[in-house]
Order: C-alpha cells, then structure tokens, then sequence
C-alpha cells in the first residue's frame, strides 16, 4: 500500500523553479489563517490539478490513459476541534472570499450531510469529500460514525473550468483533509482515489477517474499511466532523458467549459453514448447480456472489447495481452465499429430500443436519468471510432516514450515530431469525431503548430478550457507571442498582466497530493 506522504519542506512539493513563489503564498495562507479564526492551522491537505498528455475521453470507457500533475493546486489549511457529543461544525473561507463566500455548515451526529447537487456551491466540492471519506472511515473503523469538526481556508490555484481538473483537485484535498482530521495518518493513495471519484460522481458529473488519480499518485518530474482493467491502477513514468527535452506548455481558451450546465448535452451525453454503444455491439455480435462493470453507467466499451476477445480468441483475461497483441485488437474493432454501426446520423432511442430490445422508458431508466440527456440522435459510431483510437494512440505514445533512447539530436528531432504527431491526431479525432472541441481550442492548436509546435490539443473534457502542446525548447517564446499577439490580443484586448500570466504555462510534472504538518508561523 503506498500512502499520501506528509512533507515538511515545499522543495519536495514543488519543481526548484516554483519554490520562491509557493513560500510566499503557503505563508500568507497561513497568516491569513490565523487572522481568521485567531489561530494557526494544525496542517495543509495539498491536491494538485493535472494535464492529460494523451488518451482523451476513454477513461471512463476504462482504456488507458496518460496524464501528469501540473504545479497548480488546492491548498486547504485546517484546524481540526476537539471531539465533542452533538453535530459538528465546518467553517469554510476562501482567500478569495469576493468570489467563494464563506459558509458554515454542521454535521449532524448521524454524521450523513446533504450535498445539494443543483446548486453551483464551492463548498459541494468539500462536501462531497467529506462524504467519501465518512464512508470509507465508516468501513475502516466499525464504531465510527461522524467527523471532527474543523476550520478550512482554502486557497487554489487551478483555475476552475480550465480543464486542469479543479474539482477532482477540490474534492481530492477535502476528503485528504477530512481523513487525517480524523485521525488517518497513512491515507492509502488508492482508497482516497477510488473513494474521489465516487464523490465527484455526487456532485453531479458522471467522472471517469483520470483526474483524481492524477492528482493524488505523481511523484514529482514523471508521468503516469492510468489502467482501469483489471482494476484501477497506476505508473509513474519517466519521460525519456534527450538532448532537447520534452517541453509540454499549456494553454487556456479562456472559453469557461462548465461541465454542469452543459453536461446533459456534453460531457454526460458522452457517458451515454459510449456506454450504449458499447451495449449495442455487444448485442449485434451475440455478447448480449454483456457483463457490468466499473464503467459509470455499469457498461463499458473496454467491457465489449474484452467481451468480445474472450469470444473471439479465447483469451479470458486481456489485461495480460501484449500491446502489441491489444492494438491489433483495438484496429480490428475499429474496422468492425465501421462496418457494423454505419449511421453517420446517429441512432434514435427508437433504434436503440429495437436494436437492444428494451423498452425506451426503459432505456431512459437505466442509462439517462441518474445524469439526465438532452438528445434526439446518439452518435454512437463516432464515439466508439474515438475511443478505440484513442486508446492506440496512447499505447503508441508509450511505445515511443520507452522506445531506445534517442543518441543523435536527428533521432531526437524524429522522437518528438512522431510524439507531436500523435497530439495531433487526437485533436483532430476530437474535434471531428467525438465533437469536444471548439473555436478557439482548435484556433490555438493552430496557432502553435505554426509557430513550431511538434502537436498541439485540448486537453480535459474540452468544449472550452486548456490546450496543451509539445514545444521545441527553443520555440516556446515563439508559440508563446503568436498566440499572444494572435489569439489573447484578439480575443481578450483588455487582458491584465495577471491573467496572461495564467494563460499560458510551461508545466514540469508535478507532485501529487501530500499532507503538510504546519510547525510554527510559516513553512
Ligand atoms: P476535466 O473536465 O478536464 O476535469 C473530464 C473528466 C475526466 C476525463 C476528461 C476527458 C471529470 C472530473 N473529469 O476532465 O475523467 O473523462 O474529462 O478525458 O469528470
């Protein structure tokens, strides 16, 4: 079991070029602290925010997906009250208290809290890990029933709806916090994942997992590779040592993608339809009734896929395939999802109900209630076509990160163009196949492979927030002025010096989530 470590200096938080910075705001959180509740927090819960590199919306069809932490965070500094009979208290403030209003709330001596999921609160986020963690401390420990109260100021620095996941940074460092209030000195990094993306799934959006896993398993300065199959695991990875290193820059839209407005036709009616089309398949190639699984609607197209294969090729556990063996599996599939589910238009629930022989009120029960649907047509072909491309594309990503190490500056020039072009080829897949671009990300996109950019894409569940690019180290300034001059300028003419600032970042990976015992007046 790996546990959350607790750090004591923020030079094994941080990357040496961000330490200066994150001293002076880790202080004035903590005066900050005191001068609002009048003493000083007993300990920080840190949750970074993340950049997925490769493997775009098929998390939550439980492919393999490549993310890293980035330097921007949530920072909760808390004091934890002493154990007393009756409800207990949450105070929770912001360091931007104009724009996160402080509240209050008690937790009843049930120890059950009510999330509101309609209403767009901060504090949902807290709330929600706090659940999870009352569930899992409920597991753990048989008499436990209810959490220490405790004053919270939080301070994050990953921007909301920038698609750097802010929420499962939130929701990752609240429920951290509320385990080692209660007294969990080794919170196991997997538990706190896994109990993470249940909790998001309680503030209303149907989560795949990258993102909290993310943000709690990076060690500093590598990447990490998600799996889903067999069950939820990860690996960190280092990026290859290379003459011209690799230089990942990430760039906002300043488009606000807020998943909660926009999911019934967005990123939920993406789960849908994966996991229709995943149902759909399994029908049309007799694996009906395809067996549930850790998908969020209880299907998955990774569940087809092994289905299918343990059919197909006698192999029951796929988990165990050679890569090489899993992409040929993944072109084969895309050839059938070519064939076999040929409606460009889309497939109505009529269709569907026909195909699946399910009544729709039925259909509409099982899949489109829990996290509701705004559609006529659901474009399954398109869906299914993304992700089992997508899934190649981050195996051949990988095989190129461990491929033997570049020695000539040509060879190292080749590594990063074939790199970059894979970047380019999920753009493209998301912006055509799968429908999760915009404008202005593909603007950016466009901007930078002008200006030098090896590739260049969204990165999240797009509609809007980041981009991220594979930059020559010697090209950066340049990508950086054109979109300066040709996108923010444009776009943004009234941009202050601090909001360019946020715009775009050379991001080193980062850190994951840590617990930082506060001692004395500053850190
Ligand atoms: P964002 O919206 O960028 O945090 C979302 C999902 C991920 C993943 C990506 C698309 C949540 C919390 N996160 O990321 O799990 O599906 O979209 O790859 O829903």
């Amino acid at each position: 079991m790996a546990a959350v470590p607790t750090k004591t200096s923020l030079a094994d938080i941080y990357p040496e070029d961000a330490v200066e910075s994150q001293t002076t705001r880790w202080n004035h959180l903590i005066s900050t602290f005191k001068s609002t509740y009048g003493k000083a927090p007993d300990f920080i819960s840190r949750s970074p925010g993340r950049v997925n590199i490769i493997g775009e919306h098929i998390d939550y069809s439980l492919y393999e997906v490549l993310p890293m932490a980035v330097t921007a965070d949530v920072l909760l500094a808390v004091s934890i009250h002493p154990q007393e009979p009756g409800p207990s208290t949450i105070s929770l403030t912001n360091i931007n208290p104009q724009k996160f209003e402080s509240k209050q709330f008690d937790i009843p001596d049930t120890g059950d809290v009510h999330i509101d999921a309609s209403a767009l609160e901060w504090t949902n986020y807290f709330k929600s890990g706090l659940v999870g963690a009352t569930d899992l401390l409920r597991k753990k420990r048989k008499d436990f029933k209810q959490s220490v109260g405790m004053d919270i100021l939080a301070d994050g620095t990953v921007p909301s709806g920038g698609g750097l996941s802010s929420s499962a940074a939130f929701v990752c460092a609240s429920a951290l916090a509320v385990m080692k209030a209660n007294g969990e000195h080794d919170v196991d990094k997997k538990a706190l994942v896994e109990l993470a993306i249940v909790s998001e799934r309680a503030v209303g959006v149907n989560s795949g997992g990258m993102d909290q896993s993310a943000s709690v398993f990076p060690l500093q300065g590598q990447a990490l590779y998600v799996s889903f199959v067999p069950q939820l695991s990860a690996r960190n990875v280092s990026f290859p040592q290379l003459s011209s290193p690799l230089v990942f820059v990430i760039a906002q839209s300043f488009v606000a993608a807020d998943k909660h407005t926009t999911g019934p036709v967005c990123y939920n009616l993406r789960v849908v339809e994966c996991t229709l089309a995943a149902l759909v398949l399994a029908k049309i190639f007799g694996l009906s009734p395809l067996k549930s699984d850790a998908g969020p609607l209880g299907y998955s197209l990774r569940g087809f896929h092994d289905t299918y294969i343990a059919k197909h090729a006698s192999i029951t556990d796929n988990s165990k395939t050679s890569k090489e063996d899993f992409q040929s599996q993944l072109h084969d599939l895309v050839g059938k999802v070519d064939a076999y589910l040929p409606q460009e238009e889309g497939y109505t629930r009529q269709q569907m109900s026909e195909i699946l022989g399910i009544p729709i009120p039925q259909l509409e029960k099982d899949f489109m209630t829990k996290f509701p649907v705004r559609a006529e047509r659901f474009k399954l072909r398109q869906r299914a076509l993304h992700v089992f491309s997508e899934a190649i594309r981050v195996l051949r990503f990988m095989d190129l990160l461990s491929s033997p190490p570049a020695t000539t500056p040509e060879a190292t020039e080749t590594l990063l163009k074939d790199l970059g072009a894979l970047l380019n080829e999920t753009q493209d897949s998301c912006r055509d196949v799968y429908e999760c671009s915009c404008p202005e990300l593909d603007e950016l996109c466009t901007l930078a492979r002008k200006a030098g950019a090896y590739g260049s894409r969204l990165t999240g569940a797009g509609w809007g927030g980041c981009s991220v690019h594979l930059v020559p180290e010697g090209k950066v300034d340049a990508v950086k002025e054109a979109w300066r001059t040709e996108y923010y300028m444009k776009h943004f003419p009234h941009m202050s010096e601090e909001k360019w600032k946020e715009a775009v970042v050379v991001s080193k990976p980062g850190s994951g989530s840590c617990v930082f015992e506060v001692k004395g007046e500053s850190v």
